[in-house]
């Protein structure tokens, strides 16, 4: 891909392109048992011995939950124009479902309103996987009725804030929550079994549309939409059986998303793969899932790699590889693009998350990660060359504002823009944050000029 200069790229996005940055709620907020907070699965999964790398949790985090002000000052001195940020469903609503949390409500209401103050539209996502506990003892998204209180959930919030966010996206990566949470274990609840994992799949979708039909007929004014983790999967060699298994995996990441929520159904070979594990889809589920959005959320991170028999060495190919062991693939975003924009009518994309973990070693009180800035530079191109193919691409979002727990890997992996000092909580610009700022006031330049 021909590299071009910062200067070639500002002005190249439309002046009402959305620039962000995103974070969710249980990776920055700490304060978990904070003002009636209820706990979330990822509080439960977390003191599993064993199942955080680096043996922490989410109970300090960043500590946003008290330097919110300040945090949101950050971001605004940044030069976006939106916050993506999560609510955490056991703040508002301990039990996930009945009584409201007064004090966590008045939380996101401050929040909402200082963004607006600071002239950043919020794009709120509900469940960015801290799942109040209470609902997973009842078995969490396995259980269908947790489609009811999920609809409960998003009309409250949309009662106290939805005069006031741009944006609502009812689920973050509802492959990593069933896949990673119910099928392989190692992300909260920790089940493994897959046909759990598909109802649980399942049921993540049909509360999505149950969710914005309940919205759109209380006359919510925001944007509806989903985020999914999508990539392109490619075969490590052309053999029959490698090209199987990438489309396979393809089936089970992409396909088995968008095609319920742009085709209403599942697809045919995936079922037909799942055998006994496929879900039970009741009458109307499909059509309630494929309800009109006004968005789809895309994040990226690298492109996936499959062999029918052993893995794929991510060092093989030379490609530069983050500390979470992710290629660094950006014409894989113009491709996963482009493909979405082919297969399904999509009336508007969102990259919601973008970025990557790098080593970011703290000099004299200075981040020079030219790797990440490297990285978005290249990645912000990459949309770019997808917008140049057609793709209705309305904004670009990075993950992460600042480091904060990174899940499984606790805080060792750090994907911020602005570095954290977890003994201090003190935060510091990294060269990318300067360099992100530096793009945007450039573009703002250019527009003025044009
Ligand atoms: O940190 C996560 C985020 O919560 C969801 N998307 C991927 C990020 C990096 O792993």
């Amino acid at each position: 891909m021909p590299s071009l200069t910062d200067l070639e790229l500002k002005a190249r996005f439309p002046h009402d392109f959305v620039w962000g940055v995103a974070t969710s709620a249980f990776q920055i907020e700490g304060a978990n048992t904070a003002d009636g907070r209820g706990p979330s699965i990822w509080d439960t999964f977390c003191a599993k011995p064993g199942v955080i790398a680096d043996g922490t949790d989410g109970s300090r985090a960043c500590e946003h939950y008290q330097r919110w002000q300040a945090d949101l000052d950050l971001i605004a001195k940044l030069g976006v124009n939106t916050y993506r940020f999560s609510v955490a469903w056991p703040r508002v609503q301990p039990l996930g479902s009945g009584a409201w949390n007064s004090k966590g409500l008045d939380f996101y209401e401050r929040l909402v309103d200082g963004m607006l103050a600071r002239g950043l539209a919020p794009y709120l996502t509900l469940n960015h996987w801290d799942l109040p506990q209470a609902l997973q003892d009842q078995g969490g998204w396995a259980n269908r009725d947790i489609c009811h209180r999920f609809v409960e959930y998003a009309l409250g919030m949309h009662q106290r804030l939805g005069d006031r966010v741009a944006s609502i996206a009812t689920h973050n990566e509802p492959w990593v929550m069933a896949i990673l949470g119910y099928e392989n274990g190692i992300f909260a609840p920790g089940i493994k079994e897959r046909g759990i994992a598909m109802q649980a799949a399942h049921h993540l979708l049909l509360s999505h549309g149950m969710a914005v039909r309940a919205l759109r007929e209380v006359g919510c004014k925001a944007e509806l939409g989903i985020v999914l983790n999508l990539s392109p999967i490619h075969a490590a060699t052309d053999s029959a059986a490698d090209l199987a298994k990438a489309r396979l995996d393809d089936g089970r990441l992409v396909r088995w998303f968008m095609d319920p929520l742009y085709k209403a159904s599942y697809p045919q070979d995936i079922l037909d793969h799942l055998g006994a594990d496929a879900p039970p889809v009741q009458d109307g589920d499909m059509d309630i899932i494929a309800t009109p959005i006004d968005f789809m959320g895309i994040n990226y991170y690298s492109r996936t790699v499959v062999r029918a028999e052993g893995s794929y060495d991510v060092h093989s190919s030379g490609l530069e590889v983050t500390e979470m062991d992710w290629e660094v693939y950006p014409q894989g975003l113009t491709e996963l693009l482009v493909r979405l924009h082919q297969d399904y009518p999509v009336p508007s994309l969102l990259i919601t998350e973008n970025g990557g973990a790098f080593k970011d070693p703290m000099v004299n009180g200075q981040v020079h990660d030219a790797d990440r800035v490297r990285y978005l530079q290249t990645h912000i191109e990459a949309v770019h060359h997808a917008m140049q193919q057609g793709v209705p691409l309305k904004g670009y979002m990075v993950w992460s504002l600042m480091d904060n727990f990174e899940w499984a890997s606790g805080y060792a992996k750090r994907f911020g823009i602005v570095y954290v000092d977890y003994e201090t909580q003190q935060r510091t610009l990294k060269d990318s944050a300067k360099w992100y700022r530096d793009f945007l006031a450039g573009q703002a330049q250019a527009q003025r000029a044009a």
